[in-house]
């Protein structure tokens, strides 16, 4: 492939036309796409999550790097492309322009998705689960750049908290410190993502998709802090992951991890692997529920901002 020389972010038809209609337009990021849910069922996942989002009345707009251009709103055979093609690299922030400059494919993470989505005009984010402290951090110093990034990235991410592969407590911690809001979806508890409580209390509760378009306005409004928010949705109980299975793999996961000396960007990739396989199945459908959801209140939040601009 010759190198690209138009480092411009390029847009699909249908996210350049609602952007500039001022539509509904809901980011994806193609990390969970191409490094955290399984093959072959990435593929269909990740259209399932672009249904669920025009389903509530936004377009969707999966982000994502092909051959060095950075792209908002992949179209389907984009998406297939990293969903299905050996060798795309999983691309945080500081990846992108070395990664254009070099024509790579790349998956952005919720660090990179969120940077190129506030760059392109998009306020609303749905995901599955934000990256955090790992729980060796205070020796490994492993901690995910998407908690800096969303400090200084105006958007709302709406995601299930994180996963219990990490140290929840810490995570919460360090989201305190770098200034990015966190309010539970109709919960004052930090959802685990497959379990339903991950086990610590949040200060603030929305109760509808309007008040958090409320919050952006506020925010927006005072032009004091354009921090990220998260919006943190819970599964409900009677969906959520086996309690028992679940920390049984945890530990097995966190076992192998240590076996296995894997570090850096592979570790959160290793232990989702190890929780689909060893599972089979069971975290998988857990996990696609979680993102359906999300895919849905961020689109709702993303109508209600729209209707409060207009
Ligand atoms: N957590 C999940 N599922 C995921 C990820 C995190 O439950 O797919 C992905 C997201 O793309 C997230 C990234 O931004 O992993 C974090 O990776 P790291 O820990 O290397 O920053
Ligand atoms: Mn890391």
């Amino acid at each position: 492939m010759p190198p690209v020389t138009d480092f411009r972010i390029s847009y699909g038809t249908e996210v350049a036309d609602a952007l500039h209609d001022g539509r509904p337009v809901v980011a994806l990021e193609s990390t969970i796409v191409s490094h955290g849910l399984p093959r072959p069922e990435n593929l269909r996942v990740a259209r399932e999550i672009e249904q669920a989002v025009r389903d509530a009345g936004a377009v969707p707009a999966t982000i994502g790097m092909i051959g060095g251009q950075l792209v908002v709103g992949l179209d389907d055979a984009q998406l297939t492309r990293l969903a299905t093609v050996d060798g795309v690299t999983k691309l945080s922030v500081r990846d992108l322009a070395v990664a254009a400059a070099t024509g790579a494919d790349g998956a952005t993470t919720v660090a990179a998705t969120s940077a190129v989505a506030a760059a392109a005009g998009i306020g609303v984010f749905a995901t599955g689960g934000l990256g955090g402290v790992h729980r060796e951090a205070a020796h490994t110093f492993d901690e995910s750049a998407d908690l800096i990034t969303l400090a200084r990235t105006p958007i709302a991410v709406v995601c299930a908290g994180v996963k219990s592969i990490l140290d929840v407590g810490a995570t919460l911690e360090r989201l305190e410190t770098l200034g990015v809001a966190v309010v539970g979806y109709r919960t004052h508890r930090f959802p685990g993502f497959y379990l339903t409580d991950g086990g610590f209390d949040l200060d603030w509760s929305v109760e509808s998709a309007e008040q958090v378009a409320a919050v952006l306005a506020a925010r927006d409004r005072h032009a004091v802090h354009a921090g990220g928010l998260i919006v943190a949705n819970p599964l409900p109980v009677d969906e959520q992951l086996d309690p028992e299975l679940h920390d049984r793999t945890l530990a097995e996961g966190l076992a192998l991890l240590e076996r296995d000396g894997v570090t850096g960007k592979a570790v959160t990739p290793y232990l989702l692997a190890h929780f689909h396989s060893a599972t089979e199945g069971a975290s998988l459908a857990v996990n696609v529920r979680i993102i359906l959801r999300n895919a849905d209140l961020a689109a709702r939040i993303a109508v209600a901002a729209t209707r409060a601009n207009a």
